[in-house]
């Protein structure tokens, strides 16, 4: 959270500039009773994608990865897009910092 400020900025410029971002693969996570549903989902390898993640609790939680360096609030009852990858084949955890205790999940890309 205490990056916000510094992450948002480029976050918009890099949307902005994303080509084609329109096309890409799309999954979608859950945030409800502070848990990401699915907890594990499956991307693909060595390929561009954005992950929808839908708020439908009734405070705001903040989508984060240290494994894959995003970070982005989500507010009640809204959602946000994240773009990630090219990643290598492998498991990469993410998790709600509002939330720690119960909401975690991970990529899988294969
Ligand atoms: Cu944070």
């Amino acid at each position: 959270m205490k990056r916000l400020l510094i992450v948002i900025a480029p976050l918009m410029l890099a949307i902005a500039g994303t080509a084609g971002a329109s096309d890409l693969p799309e999954y979608s996570l859950v945030v409800k009773n502070h848990v990401y549903q699915p907890s594990e989902l499956k991307v693909p390898a060595g390929t561009k994608f954005k992950i929808i993640v839908h708020n439908e609790d009734a405070t705001p939680e903040e989508f984060e990865s240290t494994d894959f360096n995003r970070e982005k609030i989500v507010f009640p009852n809204s959602s946000i897009t994240v773009y990630v990858g090219p990643l290598h084949a492998g498991s990469y955890v993410f998790f709600g910092d509002f939330h720690r205790d119960t909401a975690n999940g991970r990529l899988i890309a294969e």
